[in-house]
C-alpha cells in the first residue's frame, strides 16, 4: 500500500509544500478521532458564539478549528490561516511561503444525527496575497468523515483518495479518482424551489422528466446537506452539485464560500475530469473581493454541468 507521505513524494518536490498537505492531513486524523467520541464527551451542542457569518457556531466548530491551527502553528510553511470561522485571516509564520484556506467542519448540522461532516482545504502561494484566484491553488483537499475518514487530495495531478487506518496514517485507496462524464444523479436543496432562477429550474424540470423528457434519461435526486457528503458522492460515481445563485441568497452572492468551499472543491473535482461553474463563470477564474465571498456553486459531471451551462447561456 501507498500511504500519504509516499504519495506526496511523487506529487512535488517542494517539501514545504508537501509539508502543508501533511499539516492538514494531520489536523484531519486528529478531527476524526475527536468526532467519533463527540456524543460521549458531550461536544455537539452550541458554542454559544457566532462566527463571521452570522451563523450559530457548535463547540465542536470552534474545537476543529482549534486543531487546524495548533497543526499550522508548528510549521513555519504556512504563512497565513483563512478560516470559516475566523473574521480575520491569522498571521502564522513570517517566512511561510503557504496560505491555508480552511472550512474546519463543513455541515456541522450533521453532527446532531451522526450524519457524514468535513474538513475542506485549500493552500495558495502566500506571494499572491490572500485574495487569489481558485486556479492559483497549489493543493486543495477534503477529509470526509463517514464509515471512514477518507482524504481527498490533489496537488496538480490526479485527484487521489486516502483511507485513515488503525494506526492514524492516511493509507491510499483509489489513486486516481474518476468523475463519470454522464452520469444520472443531481444534487439540490429542492425545498428552494421558489427562489431558483430560471436556468436552474429548467435543468431540473428537464432532469425530473425522465425518459420520456428532454433529457431523455431517468434521475434520482440526493442531499445529504452536507458539501463533503454529497461532492464525495459524486467524485466516486458521478452526478452534479448545484447551491446556484438564487433569489433568497443573491445579495449576498450565494450560500457558499469561495476561498474554502468552492475553490477547493472545484480544484478536486476537475483534477477528476469533472467540471464547475458558477452558471456563467468557471469557479476557477473568479477574482474575489473577500476572504469571506460567497458563490453559486454548480460542479460535477460534464455533461451536466454543460447542461446546466447551456439553460443559463438560453435564459
Ligand atoms: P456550513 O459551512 O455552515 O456547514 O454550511 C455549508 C453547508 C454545506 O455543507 C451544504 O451543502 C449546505 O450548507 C447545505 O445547505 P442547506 O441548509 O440549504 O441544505
Ligand atoms: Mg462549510
Amino acid at each position: 500500500m501507498t500511504d500519504l507521505a509516499q504519495w506526496l513524494t511523487t506529487q512535488t518536490h517542494d517539501h514545504a509544500l508537501a509539508s502543508a498537505v501533511t499539516s492538514m492531513a494531520a489536523a484531519g486524523a486528529e478531527i476524526a478521532g475527536i468526532l467519533q467520541l463527540a456524543p460521549i464527551a458531550g461536544q455537539t451542542g452550541l458554542a454559544g458564539s457566532d462566527n463571521v457569518q452570522g451563523e450559530a457556531q457548535k463547540a465542536l466548530d470552534v474545537i476543529t478549528n482549534d486543531i487546524v491551527l495548533n497543526h499550522l502553528r508548528t510549521n513555519t510553511a504556512i504563512s497565513i490561516l483563512i478560516s470559516e470561522e475566523l473574521d480575520e485571516a491569522v498571521d502564522v509564520s513570517s517566512q511561510g511561503r503557504f496560505i491555508v484556506a480552511t472550512d474546519p467542519l463543513d455541515g456541522s448540522s450533521n453532527l446532531d444525527v451522526n450524519a457524514t461532516v468535513g474538513t475542506i482545504f485549500s493552500i495558495l502561494p502566500s506571494a499572491g496575497g490572500l485574495l487569489q484566484k481558485g486556479s492559483d491553488q497549489l493543493a486543495a483537499g477534503y477529509v470526509a468523515y463517514g464509515p471512514a475518514a477518507s482524504l481527498v487530495v490533489r496537488i496538480s495531478g490526479a485527484t487521489s483518495v486516502f483511507t485513515l487506518d488503525a494506526d492514524g496514517r492516511w493509507q491510499q485507496t483509489l489513486a486516481e479518482a474518476k468523475v463519470p462524464q454522464a452520469s444520472g444523479e443531481f444534487a439540490i436543496n429542492t425545498a428552494r424551489e421558489r427562489f431558483w432562477d430560471a436556468a436552474t429550474t429548467g435543468y431540473v424540470k428537464e432532469s425530473v422528466a425522465g425518459e420520456t423528457g428532454p433529457a431523455g434519461k431517468r434521475y434520482n435526486m440526493r442531499w445529504v446537506g452536507s458539501m463533503v457528503a454529497d461532492i464525495h458522492r459524486i467524485l466516486m460515481r458521478g452526478g452534479i452539485f448545484l447551491y446556484p445563485l438564487d433569489s433568497e441568497t443573491a445579495s449576498k452572492g450565494g450560500r457558499l464560500r469561495l476561498l474554502y468551499e468552492a475553490n477547493p472543491m472545484a480544484w478536486l473535482v476537475e483534477g477528476a475530469g469533472g467540471r464547475s461553474t458558477t452558471g456563467r463563470q468557471g469557479i476557477l477564474d473568479i477574482m474575489p473581493t473577500d476572504i469571506h465571498q460567497r458563490v453559486p456553486v454548480i460542479l460535477g459531471s460534464a455533461d451536466e454541468v454543460k447542461r446546466v451551462e447551456e439553460w443559463y447561456r438560453r435564459v
